[in-house]
Parts: structure tokens; sequence; C-alpha cells
């Protein structure tokens, strides 16, 4: 396939994929498009077998400054509503590989939101990050004000949301938002390191443990204790469950398959 504003290479290290932004000019601004596109890409990879997980990036000097206001600025509501972006976000989010945003420079509204998709984030000593819809006349719309608030908690969201400050790098960490900090030279590699430490794992296993955590956040506990039970027992179906353990056992390195 091939896109317009985002550069994918589907093995920048075996069994991981990275997806790059690339519409530096605009520090990435997340038009429709580049949207529909990083959609598609996901999908494909999702679907790729050759692929365990993915790293989304941008550049040095930005992640993304969020959704294109240029693109915005005329809409109407009935607009917005006919557009339903929220199908592509939805899509991005059901996405069953691990994703790692790998993030320097400005991560902004929709590109906060973005990171927030994804599974883990490795950012720069630079990154910033910030939900300044509401210097604009609106709100964080595609989970900023209820991702970031589980993240950080509320009275952190509840500044950010309404004054539209970023948080640094620094800041981000201490509040559980970011996994990792690096010099902004390495952090591509330590995103993509991270990506290959959970590709060695049993792919499938790793699906189910994403889909686990993640329910984490759309249920109560029982339910979520339920669901991560089932998810469990599945995996002593598995090939790779009989190779991990016996691996183990026999003290070697175990060659996981994905069956
Ligand atoms: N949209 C369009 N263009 C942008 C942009 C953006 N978000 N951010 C930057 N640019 C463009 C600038 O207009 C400028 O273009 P030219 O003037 O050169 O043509 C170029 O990128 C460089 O930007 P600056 O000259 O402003 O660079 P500075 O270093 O001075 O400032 C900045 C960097 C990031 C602080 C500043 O550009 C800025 O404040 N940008 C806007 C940040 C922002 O407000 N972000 C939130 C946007 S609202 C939804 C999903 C998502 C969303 C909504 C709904 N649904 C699923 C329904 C998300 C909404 C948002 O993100």
């Amino acid at each position: 396939m091939s896109y317009e504003f985002i550069l994918v290479d589907a093995q920048v290290a075996p069994f991981v994929a990275k997806i790059q932004l690339n519409r530096p000019k605009e520090l990435n601004a997340l038009n429709l498009q580049l949207m529909g596109e990083i959609r598609d890409a996901l999908l494909a990879l999702d679907a790729d077998d050759a692929v365990r997980a993915i790293v989304i990036t941008g550049n040095e000097r930005a992640f993304a400054a969020g959704a294109d206001i240029k693109q915005m600025a005329g809409r109407t509501a009935i607009d917005m509503l006919k557009i339903d972006q929220f199908s592509t976000w939805d899509s991005i989010r059901k996405t069953k590989k691990p994703i790692i945003a790998a993030v320097s420079g400005f991560a902004l509204g929709g590109g906060c939101e973005l990171c927030m998709l994804c599974d883990m984030i490795v950012a720069s000593e630079t990154a910033q990050f910030g939900q300044p819809e509401i210097n604009i006349g609106v709100m964080p719309g595609a989970g900023g004000t209820q991702r970031l608030t589980r993240a950080v908690g509320k009275v952190r969201a509840m500044e950010m949301v309404l004054t539209g400050k970023f948080i640094s790098a620094e800041e981000a960490k201490a509040a559980g938002l970011v996994n990792k900090i690096v010099p902004v030279e390495l952090y591509l590699d330590e995103a993509i390191k991270l990506a290959s430490e959970i590709a060695g794992k049993s792919p499938i296993a790793v699906q189910m443990a994403k889909e686990s955590v993640l329910k984490a956040f759309d249920t109560h506990l029982q339910e979520g204790l339920f669901f991560e039970r089932k998810n469990f027992y599945m995996l002593f179906a598995t090939e790779d469950q009989k190779e991990g353990m016996a691996a183990f056992v026999e003290k070697r390195k175990p060659d996981f398959k994905g069956q």
C-alpha cells in the first residue's frame, strides 16, 4: 500500500514494524487522510504474521501537534457527525498487537490522545504532552478527558484540560503517562528495543494479555477477573504455552511460533 502522510517499515527489526507520521512542516497535524492511513496501516500490520509489535513515531520536533485545526476550523457539528472520525479512532483502538509510541517534541491534543491509544510510551527528554483544545474553544474529543484522567489522575488531568498547559517528559513520567525517558537521539531505538523484547514473547499470549489489561478500563473488577481467567485458560490450548514451559524446564530459550 502506498501512503502520502505516513512512512511504513514492516520490518524495522525482526517482527517489529514502524509507522512514522510524515507531515513535518505541519508538525504532523492529524488531518483525516493521515488518520485514515494510520488506520489502514495498522489493519495491514495486525494481519501480518511477520509483525508482532508496532512502533508509532513522528520526528524529533513533533510526534503530532493535534488534529489539523485548519481542516477543522470551518466545520459544523453536523459535518463532524457525518465525517464520523470516531470509526477511524475506534479501529486504531482495536489493534490486537502491542503498539509503542516513540514520542519526541509535541504530543498535543489529538497527538496526545493518539499516544494514549498506544499501549506504552517511550519519550525523548524534549517531549511535551498537552490537551490545549481549550485554547481554541473546544475540548478533547478523542479520549483526552478519559484516558488522561485514568493515566495521571483527576487533578493533573483537570489542570491540563482546563488550562491547556503542556507537561514535560519528566512530569509525564512522574505522573504515570510515560514508561521511559531517554535522550533525544535514542527515543526511537529505545522504543524499537522495547517492541523487540515483546516480539520475542508468544504473540498469542501478548495479544490476550493486552486485551486483558485494556479490559480493566472498561469494566469492574469481578468481570475483569473473569475475562482474564478465560484468556488465561485459553493460552493452555496453544503450542506456545507448551514450548514456553518446556523451554523453562529444559533451561533453554523458547522459540515461539504464534501457534
Ligand atoms: N493543525 C494545523 N496546523 C498546525 C497545527 C495543528 N494542530 N499545529 C501546528 N500547525 C502548523 C502551524 O500552523 C505552522 O504552519 P505554517 O504557519 O508554517 O503554515 C506549522 O505547523 C508550525 O507551527 P508553529 O509555527 O506554530 O510552530 P511553533 O513552534 O511556534 O509552535 C505549537 C508549536 C505546537 C506550540 C503550535 O503550533 C500550536 O499551538 N499548535 C496547535 C496545538 C493545538 O492546539 N493542538 C490541538 C488541536 S485540536 C477527534 C479526534 C481528535 C481531535 C478532535 C476530534 N474526533 C475523533 C472527533 C483533536 C483535536 C485537536 O487536537
